[in-house]
């Protein structure tokens, strides 16, 4: 095999987000982008000579050509050999699991997530270390500097494309591709976790599901497990066939993008359980009839529930959330007896926690939940452990939650998303914002008659507690008396301007007050939010542009 060395030069901006380099397609298909970020990372990876690498994506505009170039360049830098998805598809989750059942080196991720593909739409890559968590911002940070001193790529000279699609081995030089089924590994883990035998019964019984894939990578994941091993009628599965351009549909799975399976959830003919995941199935949407289930309820509920479902049976560690989900996990941990962590945003942050035993279950106000069992949160494996809760108590997903609420009060929620903000107004509120928080503290906003008074404002600092390492600057938080909570931060994973994040939270303990919407629930603290920010103005913007 001939190896090309090509020469190049630096793109700016080639740094990694919260999860991964994320940009317009368009900006991907310049010639020499693809190749300088991954030349970069192999560079950061001075030991994989021999290695074994995972590649798969979620089948957005540009996967197949990016499996390609990453293969031709995999064997140009001396990779042992490489293990591809069928058709180049796998999902987060399994590009997880795969690495750690086959002790595989890292895995590369070809996925923007929850953003809209299609040729006008986003492409991203993203790197997994061997214990198949994202890599740690130490990594990705030397990925980043490489990118910015770049002169030459290595890449295979051979036009002839690696046969995707067939399962089987091939090679190219010295390196050996295996393309394998981008199901089987994960289908066997979740066996290993839940009870088939109880879900199988509770289909049996005659109820119904509706699973909305929004045509991302998560169709084949769930049509295999549910429509497969679990016996669920064909047609539960909506929207489960992998588009280029998803479909149109853009696949984030929230009441706001998810409006199809929300008016489906609704009235008495409505399936028992409707659930959703996003573009490379690593969140999860959870339904009842007639009934939503915030992110951090989620979290909450499963930690709660865990010893009913096999794979928890013998209890939790603890339980890690990242620092804008609500706090209702902290309340569960508290009557388990276990540790709460609070993490900054990416699912990044949990990997040691994970690692050291300390966290078993994690989760995210950003529909993201998942496990020790991968080192990414995990879409359908979130949605089995509803399905499988469900099949245990004989309970619906609203008794679960509503039980979980007298039990431990509620944490009313939401998050709502300013986006298209130009990134010097962005800025500029944060900077702002950053600045008065000095004389925050203390300060008192009115609120249906009583005071609302600020205890403590800051912006959240991390020190990992295994690793020690330091992260600054992850979120303004305004924290008040009796528990309520707003906290402020840009977005890291957009590709056009700025999204400013505000997250929303305000516990109830009063069972008698837990039929609020969550929207007048939190009414006070939504206009104490533009007031201390001055979004409105900032951003000459007249409201969010997504609640959820
Ligand atoms: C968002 C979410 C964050 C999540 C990240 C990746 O990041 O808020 O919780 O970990 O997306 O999820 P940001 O920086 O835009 O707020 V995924 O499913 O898009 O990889
Ligand atoms: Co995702």
């Amino acid at each position: 095999m001939n190896i090309l060395s090509i020469a190049t030069r630096p793109f700016v901006g080639q740094r990694p987000g919260t999860s991964g380099l994320r940009k317009k397609v368009t900006v991907f298909q310049q010639p020499h982008y693809l190749e300088n970020f991954v030349q970069a990372l192999f560079d950061t990876l001075p030991d994989r000579a021999g290695k074994t690498l995972v590649l798969g994506g979620d089948g957005r505009f540009h996967n197949r050509a990016a499996v390609q170039t990453i293969l031709r360049m995999a064997a140009a830098n001396g990779f042992g050999s490489a293990l591809v998805g069928r058709g180049g598809l796998l999902s987060t989750p399994a590009v997880s699991a795969v690495i750690r059942k086959r002790a595989a080196y890292g895995g590369i991720i070809l996925s923007a997530s929850h953003n809209p593909g299609g040729p006008d739409g986003d492409f991203g890559i993203k790197y997994n270390i061997s214990n198949g968590g994202p890599a740690p911002e130490k990594l990705t940070e030397a990925i980043y500097e490489r990118t910015q001193a770049i002169a030459e790529y290595r890449i295979a000279d051979t036009a002839e494309p690696v046969d995707i699609d067939t399962l089987g081995t091939h090679s190219l030089g010295e390196m050996r591709i295996e393309v394998i089924d981008p199901v089987a590994d994960y289908a066997e883990l979740m066996q290993s976790l839940f009870d088939f035998d109880a879900m199988r019964a509770w289909f049996a019984a005659g109820h119904r599901m509706r699973y909305d894939a929004m045509c991302a990578v998560g169709g084949p994941y769930a049509k295999a497990i549910l429509e497969g091993m679990l016996g669920a009628p064909a047609g539960t599965v909506v929207n489960g066939e992998p588009l280029e351009d998803f479909g149109g549909h853009h696949p984030d799975p929230n009441p706001a993008h998810a409006t199809e399976l929300i008016a489906a959830m609704s009235g008495a003919a409505a399936p028992d359980f409707g659930a959703a995941s996003d573009g490379d199935a690593d969140r999860n949407m959870i339904l009842g009839r007639d009934f939503v289930v915030t992110p951090s309820d989620s979290l909450a509920v499963l930690a709660a529930n865990a010893t009913r479902v096999p794979g928890y049976r013998d209890g939790l560690a603890g339980i890690a959330r990242s620092m804008p989900t609500s706090c209702a996990a902290d309340i569960v941990a508290q009557a388990l007896g276990i540790p709460c962590y609070e993490t900054p945003t990416g699912w990044k942050f949990f990997g040691t926690l994970l690692d050291a035993d300390r966290a078993t279950l994690c989760g995210e106000e950003s529909y993201g939940t998942g496990s020790n069992h991968v080192r990414e949160k995990d879409g359908l494996w979130a949605i089995l452990f509803w399905l499988n809760l469900q099949a245990a108590t004989g309970q619906s997903v609203e008794s679960l939650v509503r039980h979980h609420w007298t039990r431990f009060g509620r944490h009313y929620y939401s998050r709502h998303d300013w986006e298209g903000i130009s990134t010097e107004r962005a800025d500029a509120l944060m900077a702002a914002l950053r600045a008065k928080l000095p004389s925050l503290a203390g300060a008192e906003f009115p609120a249906a008659g009583k005071a609302l008074r600020i205890e403590q404002a800051d912006d959240f600092a991390y020190t990992d507690p295994v690793d020690g390492s330091v992260s600054q600057r992850q979120g303004v938080r305004l924290l008040f008396a009796g528990g309520s909570r707003i906290v402020f931060r840009l977005s890291g994973t957009g590709t056009e301007g700025a999204t400013l994040r505000v997250y929303l939270e305000r516990y109830e303990a009063d069972p008698l007050q837990h039929d609020q919407a969550a929207q007048e629930a939190l009414a006070a603290l939504i206009e104490i939010a533009d007031t201390v920010a001055g979004i409105r103005s900032h951003t000459a913007m007249p409201g969010p542009t997504v609640i959820t």
